[in-house]
């Protein structure tokens, strides 16, 4: 990664089930990123927020899959088609894109961003597989489904603006699932990802399992994107989420995770998402997604 880190926010809701999460970037900025990230010997650039009009002036269903059901799709294009653009340029002019969400369907903006003209890995901490269709989607919420996006998987192969061009199966590792739907897990099994459960994590600890993810990830020529959604974490350290699972990693696994990304030299771009301050605790879960994205862009204690 570079010494300059470019922060962009996407503030959006359309993804998820509760509302809130558009209030994201706010929260994080107000949790004290910039501090942190001063506090990193990193230099910081605000990029703003790309534009998202709130989801209560759409109708989310103007803009229907071909099959199954995905709400806000038509707002969700917008917004990742303009995300990419910032990621691109950010990449292009030498820095590395932090994006701040909103729900985790930004993803598809940040990878597809970050994928292109680039062979990149991904890792991607999550309770949740993500890995959904509209098709298979018990929710229609399409923050369960940007890996399958960006994957072009079932009726996504069909949605050009989803998919990374620069990103395969085999560069691709989830760490931390705890909540899968049945067809996700069925299309984890069919695919060349490669996952890690908590129990994997439970049996062989947090360092050879994220050690394993990043030799995944880092088998792509051109780095790693890492995308946090932060209710990878258990809900005791980061109450701020909308779709909690108990069971999570601990605070200093976490910390411990994003050191190792750091230490690779590979990161190319980090996104930190789901975060919902309607939900938190006094912004405690926003003040640790800074924390943990210092941690991951190169903090050191000693
Ligand atoms: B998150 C669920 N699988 O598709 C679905 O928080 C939950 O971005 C998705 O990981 C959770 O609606 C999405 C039941
Ligand atoms: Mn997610
Ligand atoms: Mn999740
Ligand atoms: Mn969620």
């Amino acid at each position: 990664m570079t010494d300059t880190v470019r922060i962009i926010g996407a503030p959006t809701d359309y993804g998820a089930n509760r509302r809130g999460v558009d209030m994201g970037p706010s929260a994080i900025r107000y949790g004290g990123l910039a501090d942190e990230l001063h506090g990193a010997g990193l230099s910081v650039v605000d990029d703003g927020d790309v534009a998202a009009p709130p989801a209560e002036a759409r109708d989310p269903e103007a803009e229907a899959p071909s099959e199954g059901n995905a709400k806000f799709l038509r707002e969700t294009r917008d917004v990742v088609t303009s995300l990419a653009d910032r990621v691109a340029a950010a990449l292009d002019d030498g820095e590395t894109p932090l994006v701040l969400g909103g729900d985790h369907s930004v993803a598809i903006g940040s990878v597809t961003g970050s994928a292109r003209d680039a062979e990149i890995g991904l890792v991607w901490f999550d309770a949740h597989g993500d890995f959904n269709t509209p098709s298979t989607s018990p929710s229609g919420n399409v923050h369960g489904m940007p890996l399958a996006a960006l994957l072009g998987l079932g009726d996504f192969a069909d949605t050009p603006w989803a998919n990374a061009s620069g990103l395969a199966e085999e560069h691709v590792a989830v760490v931390g699932l705890r909540s899968l739907d049945d067809a996700e897990r069925e299309a984890i099994h069919d695919s060349d990802v490669t996952a890690y459960t908590m129990s994997d994590i439970d049996e062989r600890g947090i360092d050879a399992v994220v050690d394993d993810a990043l030799d995944v990830a880092c088998a792509a020529s051109d780095g790693v994107h890492v995308s946090l959604d932060l209710d990878w974490l258990d809900p005791r350290e980061a109450p701020g989420v909308g779709t909690p699972v108990r069971g999570g990693v601990t605070y200093r696994e976490a910390h411990f995770a994003l050191e190792r990304v750091a230490e690779t030299d590979a990161l190319r771009s980090l996104e930190l998402v789901e975060v919902n301050p309607v939900l938190d605790e006094h912004n405690e879960t926003a003040a640790l997604a800074t924390e943990l994205a210092a941690s991951g862009l190169g903090k050191r204690i000693l």
